[in-house]
């Protein structure tokens, strides 16, 4: 499959990479507007690879089998109602979209056309969350009650994002998609949501803490935590912790990788550690392994005709559960996770 990258910036040299390690995908075209950092992109893709400055030229040029999209998260939508009117399948990074009524459209907009549309939701795909996933969806610690997914760090992120430190709408639209998509991966969808928010670290314009209490549709409660301003011992960015409570026993992933499940009086621990490469970086390599397992995920659904786990579709019930959580930090009440229209 002849894959085309829209957005060379920050995050997408680990997609680059990614898809050199992913047999039966090749990148055959990159595109950016910025041609600075579309040159910088050559030198990872390799210089045979065709260059873009406009997605419309890409999408119309019949170089490309998909598109995967990696730009801010304002052109999102724009950029797959292009790719649905090119009928090219996309994957597009998270969050699908800063506004619901535009990713509930734009997700319609691919479906009507039969293109398949896939959140990059890398989070759900880093290898121990996989081990995490297997224990309860193989029903080991019977009917889940409760979960906690924690993302809490100082890291300074704002030094390789520096458009972090803008957003009017910060940590929920940015790492919290992930932790509601982990949450969600594991309890399943959410009825009721209750949030507090908080801005801490001075000169930044949005909400760099949030808190959500949820109350999922099989009666389990849920609590997710992310902050961006936590100088907690040991930071353990970009890792999280995972705590799921079952009938008959519990697991737990701490930031370390260490996997612990305990079932009746019995523990077992297991720490399940990616395959680093010589092009991955610490303390990235957890994230960068995920990128190539949810783009093996892609091409393998591509191949079956099969719904990704994170679909356009899928990924509309994350995006319900940041908007309830905003209106819940505002008015101080639970509040339903709705559709826009
Ligand atoms: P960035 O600003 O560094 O890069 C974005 C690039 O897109 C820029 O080079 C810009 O010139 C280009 N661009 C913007 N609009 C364009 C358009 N219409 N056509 C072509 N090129 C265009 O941003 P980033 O940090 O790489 O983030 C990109 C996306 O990746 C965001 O959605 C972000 O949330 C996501 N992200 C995901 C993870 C993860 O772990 N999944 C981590 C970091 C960032
Ligand atoms: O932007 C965030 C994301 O999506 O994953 C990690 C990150 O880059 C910083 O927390």
């Amino acid at each position: 499959m002849r894959v085309g990258v829209i957005g060379c910036g920050f995050f997408a040299g680990n997609h680059l990479r990614g898809w050199q390690e992913v047999e039966g995908a090749r990148v055959t075209a990159i595109c950016d507007s910025d041609p600075e950092r579309l040159e910088a992109a050559v030198d990872i893709a390799g210089h045979d690879v065709q260059r873009f400055r406009d997605a419309d030229d890409m999408l119309g040029s019949g170089l490309v089998d998909f598109v995967d999209i990696i730009t801010p998260p304002h052109t999102h939508c724009a950029l797959i109602r292009a790719a649905a009117a090119a009928g090219v399948p996309a994957i597009v990074q998270k969050p699908l979209s800063l506004d619901l009524k535009e990713a509930e459209e734009a997700v319609a907009m691919m479906e009507a056309r039969g293109l398949p549309l896939m959140v990059h939701e890398n989070f759900r795909f880093q290898a121990p969350m996989r081990r995490l996933l297997d224990v309860v969806r193989g029903g080991e610690i019977g009917r889940p009650t409760y979960a906690r997914v924690a993302f809490r760090t100082a890291w300074d992120i704002y030094a390789g994002q520096p458009y972090l430190a803008d957003l009017e709408r910060f940590i929920l639209f940015d790492v919290g998609v992930h932790v509601v998509d982990l949450i969600r991966s594991v309890l399943g969808d959410v009825v009721r949501v209750s949030c507090e928010t908080d801005s801490i670290r001075p000169g930044i314009t949005g909400e760099d803490s949030a808190t959500l209490l949820l109350r999922h549709e099989n009666g389990a409660i849920g609590v997710v935590e992310c902050s961006y301003a936590s100088p907690v011992p040991g930071d353990p960015f970009p890792q999280f912790h995972v705590t799921v409570e079952g009938t008959d026993g519990a697991v737990v992933l701490a930031p370390d990788l260490g996997v612990t499940i305990r079932k009746g009086a019995g523990e077992h621990r297991e720490v399940i550690k990616p395959e680093v490469l010589p092009w991955m970086e610490p303390p990235w390599e957890v994230v960068q392994d995920s990128v190539i397992a949810i783009q093996r995920h892609w091409l393998d659904c591509l191949s079956a005709r099969r719904e990704t786990e994170t679909s356009g579709r899928d990924n509309l019930q994350t995006l319900r559960v940041i908007e309830a959580a905003y209106r819940a930090a505002g008015s101080g009440r639970a509040e339903r996770p709705v559709a826009a229209t």
